[in-house]
């Protein structure tokens, strides 16, 4: 039977998307586009789907590894005729093979010298029998790649007392670096390998000799390592990413500052720090439970030099924002700690930036939509039959093209050096969803020319999408402004926070009959709660006026909206 690999889709140009959840296993019977794992990047979560049926043969990813765009998923042992890719020849031709012969155990097909033969032909004795030895060679785990990488740092020294899990040595290609974990408990008796070396899997490490009674295994893997996955032709293949266990936060590196030690991050990171002068307890973690990655230091750096010479004198001094202390809220009862999800994570740190540095003005108003509910009501057995739903969110989002067609400078953004605006001459809008994972902003392209059926399927299928984690980073692009629609939870007002770098946002809330003055009498009105936030660097109260004018009498009219 065939087999078939399974890759990353088109994933809308999404580079280093993170595996955050494996959704099958190995030997499972997979249907066509079930889906097989799901990632998050920046914008998005995904599920992606199989594109062949059968069994599992391979799953060759592992959570916390990032994947581009042709990244190997899966091997997939077909159960017959499908429509999946075949394997490509250079990465899994064996596996195309009728009969495939059994693969060698990596560590003894990597290790090439004799010498090195001889102490994982211990190790592995070690492991068969503790009882007989209790000192085993470390070898290089299998670290998903058969080329050789630099051994950056030596955790310990001869004679050091290690734990089972403390860190040996780190170990670092160009595109990743991981601890190497010792397999038991023990006393370090030689160092085979010095820092500055180039080490490839199977390679020793150092000897070991373990207390009295700890099982040792044969070769310790880095936590999530990416393993063995075969990567299409040209790129580089991957080795794992994550430098600390998936479970538990590692052990910093040992020349880590006393400052740092209860700061989550790998030892390249520490490094990269160290080299920097970065306190690592200033910078935000982005990765799998908060881990600091290479990058959250590079965009520290980046932030505290735009910021000028001050501000990264403050920020390396802790005082760039007064800190919230860190209470210990155990103190007053019980209490439970979550992780939050990389994307809580991304918006928290989008809105903290969104807020600082846009000046907001929020304006509040109500739209009279007594006659569009009206319409909209007559129109509720025609969306059922078309197998939709007529919220106010179509009419809401057509009545924003309109008045941002009416009033361009809402739909501009600000070159970041402050010097142009940039016109839209498409009105694309985003709106909010809230879903379990997280908030995202999905954004429905060319708004104006959308008939309001046209509008009432897209925010249907966007929000289904969302909510699923089925939306690409494509499809959370090229907004111009943003809705976010709190209408059917509640409430009679908020302070939206300006998506940047849109320059608009609009509020709404719940919809309620209200008396209103029509000059003579009090008339029950339906009436919808509306709030504008805005950039006020780009619109001034006057711009935020006629916007907002416009735009109540839109609703109050829709006939308008066809003018
Ligand atoms: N006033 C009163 N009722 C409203 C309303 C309003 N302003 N807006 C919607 N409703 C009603 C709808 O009409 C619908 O009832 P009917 O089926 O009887 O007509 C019901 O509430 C549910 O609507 P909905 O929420 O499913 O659909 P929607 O098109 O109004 O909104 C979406 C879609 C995706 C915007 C919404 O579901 C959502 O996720 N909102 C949250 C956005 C958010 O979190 N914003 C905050 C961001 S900052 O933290």
């Amino acid at each position: 039977m065939a087999k078939q690999q399974v890759t990353v889709p088109d994933i809308g140009g999404a580079e280093g998307a993170e595996v955050i959840e494996l959704l099958v296993a190995v030997g499972d019977e997979i249907a066509l586009d079930q889906s097989l794992i799901v990632l998050e990047s920046d914008k998005a979560s995904m599920e992606i789907p199989s594109t062949a049926a059968g069994t599992l043969v391979e799953l060759l990813v592992a959570e916390g590894q990032e994947l581009a765009e042709g990244s190997v998923v899966a091997i997939i042992e077909a159960a017959g005729d499908s429509p999946a890719q075949q394997a490509a020849p250079s990465s899994v031709a064996d596996e195309s093979e009728p009969e495939p012969e059994p693969e060698p155990e990596p560590e003894q097909e990597a290790t090439s010298e004799p010498q090195a033969a001889a102490h994982v032909e211990a190790a592995v004795a070690s492991a068969v029998s503790p009882a007989q030895s209790a000192e085993q060679v470390v070898p290089v785990p299998d670290i998903g790649t058969d080329e050789a990488v630099e051994l950056i740092e030596v955790c310990v020294k001869v004679g050091d007392a290690v734990a089972e899990g403390d860190s040996l040595v780190v170990l670092e290609s160009d595109k990743a670096s991981m601890e190497v974990p010792a397999p038991a408990a023990g006393e370090v008796l030689e160092i085979l390998v010095a820092e500055g070396g180039s080490v490839k899997q199977g390679d020793p490490l150092l000897r070991l000799q373990s207390v009295a009674g700890d099982s040792i295994a044969p070769a310790p893997a880095p936590a999530p390592a990416a393993a063995s996955a075969p990567v299409p032709a040209g790129q580089p293949k991957p080795i794992a990413k994550a430098a600390v266990p998936a479970a538990a936060p590692a052990k910093p590196a040992a020349a880590a500052p006393a400052s740092n030690k209860d700061i989550y991050a790998g030892p390249a990171v520490r490094k990269l720090a160290r080299e920097f002068g970065v306190e690592l307890g200033l910078v935000t973690g982005t990765g799998p439970r908060g881990r600091i990655l290479k990058e959250d230091l590079q965009s520290f750096v980046q932030n505290s030099l735009k910021a000028g010479p001050a501000a990264a004198a403050a920020a390396a001094a802790g005082g760039a924002l007064p800190t919230i202390p860190d209470i210990d809220f155990s103190a007053f009862g019980e209490v439970e700690i979550t992780q939050r999800s990389k994307l809580d994570k991304l918006t928290a740190a989008n809105m903290q930036r969104n807020w600082l540095n846009v000046p907001h003005v929020t304006q509040f108003d109500e739209a009279d939509i007594t006659e569009l509910e009206v319409f909209r009501a007559s129109l509720k057995a025609e969306a059922e039959q078309r197998g939709t739903r007529l919220t106010p969110m179509p009419f809401l989002l057509k009545a924003c093209a309109v008045a941002l067609r009416d009033n361009p400078k809402f739909c501009s953004g600000l070159a970041a050096d402050g010097e142009q605006l940039v016109y839209k001459k498409y009105i694309h809008i985003g709106m909010a969803v809230d879903t379990p994972a997280g908030l995202v902003v999905p954004v429905i392209r060319d708004v104006d020319k959308k008939t309001i059926w046209e509008l009432a399927e897209e925010v249907l299928l966007l929000a289904g999408k969302a909510r699923d984690r089925k939306l690409t980073p494509a499809q959370m692009q090229g907004g111009c402004f943003t809705i976010s629609s709190l209408g059917n939870i509640g409430g009679n007002g908020f302070t939206p926070i300006v998506n940047a770098p849109e320059v608009g946002i609009l509020g709404v809330s719940r919809a309620a009959m209200r008396p209103v003055w029509d000059g003579e009498v009090f008339a029950p009105r339906k009436m919808l709660p509306l709030s504008l936030s805005y950039d006020h660097r780009v619109i001034n109260g006057g711009d935020g006026g006629r916007f907002f004018a416009r735009l109540l009498t839109l609703l109050a009219d829709i006939r308008q909206l066809v003018m």
